[in-house]
């Protein structure tokens, strides 16, 4: 079955996914669009307008908790949720406080404020709001994790989970902005953050993520060719960013 992804490698929601397809040994190609800048193709095609999607030979799928999942029966080896439906309830939970309100926190406040907004959109950023959430916001959510994380391995034991994955792919983006979890204020959280974006499946994404934070949109499907990446031959990239149709979630 081929599989391709459209996104690129700097979204957190595209590298959910990407992380995914890496732990279970998947093939894929990519078309590597960065948000907004889809075209009148893509707007048909993504309903949210949104990165990232899956197209493969059974179905095109939009959301990057619904490709993982559908990635995890696809693809049972390794699994990435627990077997106990309270464990599969709270692992979901997990997920969906990543994607909702610690992305709000690091990617719509911080990494789109700081970076997006101003290199791709040329708008100037909402100082404020930074402001805000480094003061009070992003404090008050990694109190709330530090009451979840475990001491050592994983949220479910020695294997990460769907939602390991997606907590920690946020926080690689504040990275990126010089945000990084203070170990001696929230030492579980930082500590499982660190182990989970130290994975293998994680780090082979480092290059890419790289070059496509250094290369204007148009030359990042070569850039990333160059580094062996497999682009997919359909791009859905236009020349300009549009507006989005959405604000969170
Ligand atoms: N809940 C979605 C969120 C996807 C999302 O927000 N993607 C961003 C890129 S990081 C995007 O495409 N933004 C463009 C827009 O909102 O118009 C998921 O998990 O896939």
């Amino acid at each position: 079955m081929t599989t391709t992804i459209v996104g690129n490698h700097v979204s957190p929601y595209v590298r959910k996914v990407l992380v995914v397809l890496g732990l279970k040994g998947v093939p894929y190609a990519i078309d590597p669009l960065v948000p907004f800048f889809g075209n009148d193709e893509f707007e048909k095609l993504s309903p949210l307008r949104r990165i990232p999607v899956l197209i493969d030979d059974q179905v095109t799928l939009f959301d990057s908790t619904v490709i993982g999942e559908y990635l995890d029966e696809c693809y049972p080896a390794p699994p990435l949720m627990p077997a106990a439906p309270a464990e599969r309830a709270r692992a979901r939970w997990l997920e969906e406080f990543a994607d909702t309100r610690l992305c709000d926190l690091l990617i719509w406040s911080l990494f789109f404020e700081q970076a997006v907004r101003p290199s791709v959109l040329g708008e100037a950023s909402d100082s404020d709001r930074v402001a805000q959430t480094l003061a009070t916001d992003l404090p008050a959510a990694m109190d709330y994790l530090e009451t979840q994380a475990p001491a050592d391995g994983f949220l479910f034991g020695v294997a990460p989970s769907l939602a390991d994955i997606a907590l920690a792919c946020p926080f690689k983006n504040a990275m990126f902005v010089r945000w990084r979890p203070d170990a001696t204020r929230w030492p579980r959280t930082a500590g499982l953050v660190a182990r989970t974006l130290a994975l293998p499946a994680f780090k082979a994404l480092e290059r890419y993520e790289t070059l496509c934070l250094k290369t204007p949109p148009a030359q990042q499907r070569a850039g990333l060719a160059a580094l062996g990446e497999t682009i997919a031959e359909v791009s859905y990239a236009g020349d300009a960013p549009r507006r989005g149709i959405m604000r969170l979630g």
